[in-house]
């Protein structure tokens, strides 16, 4: 193991840094070259943080070209496909979908709201502001697609229409309402992921089937959210983008503030009620834990998953629940080397290798500790920033990680964990320090 001396941090500071760099499109980054050679929504809010640490104005860039491939009706994709890339699959052509550049048919979390936010505090010249003036309507056009699009019957918890659109693909979550779309209409095809990666840490061939099957939907339905929200396969609750939803609200309502929108202000007040009350909806009283809700059977998910604890990333200050989630994190954690892993390790399905069923993932640790940090918990959060760092110490920048040996999975050289290491997990940048 390398030591945890300042030299050596500042190694991977610059590794980090050259990490990004690398990955640097020119004013995008990919998340990894080969895995991922396209521009990815949520991983671009964490990569503008990292930029953040020695590059504003690269910082700022990112979510500009993100925010530049919004749809006429508010939605962004989570991917933007600038050039074709044989490395990929499913690449353009698959997804179908008419614009320019040409996009994916999903969204994801809107991380990069909050990373919007973050610029704004640290960049308080003219013409910080002004690019926060710049990117502010179409993150409340975004916002209010999450809301009305995904939400159509105002719940207060947002739908996810595609297991990619939570960012959380072959989480547990998933494996209920999965299990009911029909595959029959997908023939041949191949997949590139485990040409890269060892398949042992990729979802499996079932989930591609079914992956493809409601991209299939999406594109014989125009990608019409109306369709969508009426008769899509899958149409499920995400605890996940419903929590960084009410983050992001929160976030979006400071910059209203700050700008003095004060009609967006009223409207985002709203949507912040009525998610607060309606997220209670996704709470499993069995197991203590924020869960997935198919909406289609009306079935709760039975797994406790990391997305679960973004309860304190919300802001929920449910005392009950709260103490309930507490008790099942310090449990967790318990049961691992390096936390918090994607799903418990007392449950049947958990795979500590197995991309969103078992791994700790470091962006999603950095979102938890903020939300622990917040509300009072700074041992745990100061617990997730050390794991995260002697994750990276040993193994490097992955994707994701085993929870148990600490084992690097999925791609090296990840832009999200440079980001996440530079703006949160470094010794010396620790300005948004859980
Ligand atoms: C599909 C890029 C993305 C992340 C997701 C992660 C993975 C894609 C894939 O990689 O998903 O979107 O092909 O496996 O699950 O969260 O944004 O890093």
């Amino acid at each position: 193991m390398v030591s945890n001396g300042s030299g050596a941090s500042r190694d991977f500071d610059d590794q980090a840094v050259e990490i990004l760099r690398q990955n640097d499109l020119g004013g995008f980054t990919i998340p990894r070259h080969g895995l991922y050679p396209y521009q990815w929504n949520w991983d671009s809010g964490f990569v503008a943080l990292g930029f953040a640490t020695f590059d504003t104005d690269r910082a700022w860039r990112e979510l500009e070209t993100l925010l530049e491939a919004q749809w006429p009706n508010g939605m962004v994709p989570h991917i933007v496909f600038r050039a074709n890339d044989p490395d990929y699959f499913p690449g353009p052509d698959v997804w179908g979908v008419s614009v320019d550049p040409p996009t994916s048919g999903y969204s994801q979390p809107p991380v990069a709201t909050s990373a919007a936010r973050r610029l704004a505090e640290l960049d308080q010249s003219t013409a910080g502001r002004d690019r926060a003036r710049a990117l502010f309507p179409k993150l409340l056009r975004w916002h209010r697609w999450f809301h009305e699009a995904r939400d159509p019957q105002s719940l207060g918890v947002i739908a996810t229409a595609h297991p990619w659109e939570g960012g959380r693909d072959n989480s547990p979550d998933w494996d209920g309402p999965m299990a009911a779309v029909d595959t029959s209409g997908v023939g041949e095809y191949q997949r590139r992921d485990t040409e890269h990666v060892d398949p042992e840490m990729r979802p499996k061939k079932h989930d591609y089937d079914r992956y493809l099957a409601l991209i299939q939907f999406g594109r014989e339905n125009g990608w019409d959210p109306a369709k969508t929200a009426q008769s899509s396969p899958f149409w499920v609750a995400d605890p996940g983008t419903t929590m960084i939803l009410i983050r992001a609200d929160r976030d979006l309502r400071w910059l209203a503030d700050l700008l003095g929108e004060d009609d967006a202000v009223r409207e985002i007040d709203a949507w912040i009620e009525r998610a607060e009350d309606g997220v209670q909806r996704l709470w499993n009283e069995e197991l203590g834990a924020y869960c997935a809700l198919d909406l289609r059977s009306g079935k709760l998910a039975d797994g406790l998953t990391n997305a679960s604890f973004l309860a304190f990333y919300a802001g929920l200050n449910h005392r009950d629940r709260n103490d309930r989630l507490i008790a099942n994190l310090r449990r967790v954690l318990g049961e691992v080397r390096f936390g918090v892993p994607s799903l418990d390790p007392a449950h049947s399905k958990f795979d500590p290798l197995r991309y969103w069923r078992g791994p700790t993932w470091a962006v999603m640790n950095f979102l938890l500790a903020q939300g622990l940090r917040d509300t009072g918990y700074e041992d745990l959060a100061t617990r997730l920033r050390d794991d995260t760092r002697e994750l990276v110490k040993i193994s490097g920048f992955n994707e994701y990680y085993c929870p148990l040996t600490g084992r690097g999975c999925g791609g090296a050289d990840f832009s999200w964990t440079a980001a996440i290491w530079l703006t949160w997990v470094s010794p010396s940048q620790t300005s948004l320090a859980a």
